[in-house]
């Protein structure tokens, strides 16, 4: 490993949330701990494992703790509080990520000033599952949409955090939700840049723990995130729903018109109220949800200006000394 990788390597520690993952986690360790990371830099938190995986990572001589709560969210949320390094690094302990991404991800974290970088699996995307490769499509659309960002994989097991981020959010979501979680508070906080490197994914070692419902939990979190952080685009988009009674009375009278020749007034009435308001509602979502999409692009870009004048000052003083000499 050269000087360069072993600086920025200083930067961080690394999370493996762990649950029954004895086939996995040694060979795991292994891999990180010959990037030249020190044990005591590597934090095992597990589930409280029936097999034994702490008795393989305490072998490795790492930090190996046991998590508060349940679930992988819960776990994350353990591990944060032991972070020293200005960087976290989140990968699951299946033996999917490889660890040779680790510099490239923390690089791009470091030089160009993200807030998260996420590993996109890019290859070896047959070893995704097809139900979990349809539901993080479609969860990242919706993530993209709710939250003005361009992620390709929202709920990957491996990325960089800075750790000022995660330890000043008060994260609540439970099960597998952490990942969107986390993306949603990078993504409205002020300068929320995320980035991204491009990763293999490799087949899983072991018993997967995730299942259809946790994929229906994310996307409850995702509506949940969302309240959380534009409430105006849901209580104007819960408004709009009246569309859908309106529109169904309206088809209803026009069809006794139309059959029986019977004028029904009040629900006539009824119904234009109803659909009239849902429309209004509707485009007042739409307008929420692209004004606060505004508001965290507009964060982005003061953001980006000031690190620039901050460069620019940073350099001034040696062009100023240099000019003695010219
Ligand atoms: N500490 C802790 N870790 C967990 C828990 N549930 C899962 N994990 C770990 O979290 C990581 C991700 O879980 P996986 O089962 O691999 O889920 P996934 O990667 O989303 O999906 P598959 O690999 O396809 O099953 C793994 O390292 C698990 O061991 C838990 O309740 N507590
Ligand atoms: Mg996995």
């Amino acid at each position: 490993m050269n000087r360069d990788s072993s600086k920025i390597l200083d930067k961080v520690s690394i999370v493996i949330p762990t649950y029954n993952e004895e086939e996995a986690i040694g060979r795991v360790l292994d891999e990180i701990l010959s990037l030249g990371i020190p044990p005591e830099r590597i934090i095992v938190v597990d589930g409280y494992s029936t097999d034994s995986t702490v008795e393989i990572a305490r072998s490795r001589g790492v930090k190996v703790i046991y998590q508060n709560g349940s679930g992988k969210s819960d776990a994350i949320k353990t591990a944060i509080q032991h972070i020293e390094t200005p960087y976290v690094l989140v990968m699951d302990g299946d033996y999917t990520y490889p660890a040779k991404y680790i510099p490239d991800l923390v690089r791009k974290a470091v030089d160009k000033g993200y807030a998260e970088v996420i590993g996109v699996r890019k290859w070896g995307r047959e070893n995704i599952p097809l139900i979990n490769r349809f539901g993080n499509w479609l969860l990242t659309k919706i993530f993209n949409l709710l939250f003005g960002t361009n992620l390709k994989d929202l709920l990957s097991g491996m990325y960089v955090v800075k750790t000022s981020i995660l330890k000043r959010q008060i994260l609540e979501t439970r099960g597998f939700s952490i990942e969107s979680e986390i993306a949603a508070a990078v993504a409205s906080s002020f300068g929320g840049l995320i980035g991204e490197v491009p990763i293999e994914y490799r087949r899983r070692i072991g018993r997967k723990k995730l299942k259809i419902a946790h994929g229906l939990r994310i996307f409850l979190d995702i509506v949940k995130l969302a309240w959380k952080h534009n409430p105006v685009f849901f209580i104007t988009f819960l408004g709009s729903l009246v569309l859908i009674p309106g529109i169904a009375i309206a088809v209803w009278v026009f069809l006794h018109y139309i059959l029986y020749g019977i004028r029904l007034y009040i629900w006539g009435i009824v119904a234009v109220i109803l659909i009239v308001s849902g429309f209004h509602s509707f485009l007042l979502a739409i307008l929420a949800l692209y004004l606060k999409r505004m508001e965290w692009r507009i964060h982005k870009n003061i953001y980006l200006m000031r690190e620039h004048i901050l460069d620019d000052l940073r350099r001034e003083p040696r062009s100023r000394s240099m000019k003695g000499y010219e």
